[in-house]
């Protein structure tokens, strides 16, 4: 979605679930909307917060005009995924596209799509690098040739339809995933408790909860470093987005097990 967007809307790592919500992202033509829907990943939940991750992705298929199914080169579909039997069936344009291509050679490209042709046959089967912006312009022709005619459903300066609050606590997420190892940025939400915006700087007041105290200690670091690199990290990040000076304070706080507690994942903002 960033690649088609240009813009970076959406955090990116190399951890699996960095997506956690469905983020829209509004595209604005000459004469058409877009307006991508970047969900989290299928999954099978073990808590709670999965499962209301699970229902963010569902929801983005409720008012699809197309489909744009993300798969990779390394990745071999499983016939009986049943996902993938209930997307066979769907009335909607499948974009299946194909990823990370510049990890692969020809043969190896031919081979996943003949797999994917067996499986998904009515399908587009379209093989993309993002990373290397290599036929991200021929998903878009494809999308706009599918995208039916209809008034637009943003105001056409619109960019996404989350908060700048939002995107701020994904910048410190983003950098929470990359520092971080094992399970600890998996029990983490950040939540942003101020966002004042001046003349030539913003301050941004952020509390990154945890689920233990042990994970407290390991996201303060000894002597406060590790979540004073964090700081560093998340707020060039957002220099870089608002375009401004970033004043950021980070605390940290224990919420238990707030991955299992329905009331808190809500008041995070997952519905
Ligand atoms: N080599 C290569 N890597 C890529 C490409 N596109 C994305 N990546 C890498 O793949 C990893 C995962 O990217 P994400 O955008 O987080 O993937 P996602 O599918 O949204 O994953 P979740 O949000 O975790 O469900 C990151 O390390 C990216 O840099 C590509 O075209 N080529
Ligand atoms: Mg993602």
């Amino acid at each position: 979605m960033n690649a088609l967007v240009g813009e970076k809307l959406s955090i990116i790592t190399s951890r699996a679930q960095t997506t956690r919500h469905r983020i829209q992202g509004i595209l604005n033509g000459p004469d058409f909307q877009i307006v991508f829907s970047d969900t989290p990943g299928i999954l099978d939940p073990s808590y709670k917060l999965q499962e209301n991750m699970l229902k963010a992705a569902r929801s983005a298929l409720v008012d699809a005009d197309v489909l744009i199914y993300m798969t990779e080169i390394g990745e071999t579909p499983e016939p009986e995924d049943p996902l993938l039997k209930k997307i066979a069936r769907f009335k909607i344009p499948v974009l299946l596209v194909i990823n990370k291509i510049d990890l692969g050679d020809q043969q190896g490209v031919e081979q996943v799509i003949s797999r994917w042709e067996e499986i998904l046959p009515k399908a587009e089967k379209i093989p993309v690098s993002a990373l290397e912006n290599f036929n991200v312009d021929l998903v878009m022709s494809r999308i706009l040739h599918y995208l039916p005619e209809s008034p637009p459903y943003y105001p056409d300066d619109a960019l996404t339809d989350k908060s700048e609050r939002f995107m701020a606590g994904e910048m410190i997420r983003e950098k929470i995933l990359m520092q971080y190892r094992q399970e600890v940025p998996y029990a983490v939400e950040v939540e942003i408790e101020s966002f004042l915006e001046e003349e030539k700087l913003i301050r941004i007041s952020a509390v990154i909860y945890v689920e233990r105290e042990s994970q407290k200690g390991i996201m303060i670091g000894s002597g406060g470093k590790a979540l004073k690199i964090l700081g560093r990290e998340a707020r060039l990040d957002m220099q870089k987005f608002f375009q401004k000076k970033i004043f950021l304070q980070i605390r940290v706080k224990v919420q238990k097990d707030w991955r299992n507690n329905e009331r808190q994942i809500r008041k995070f903002g997952y519905h």
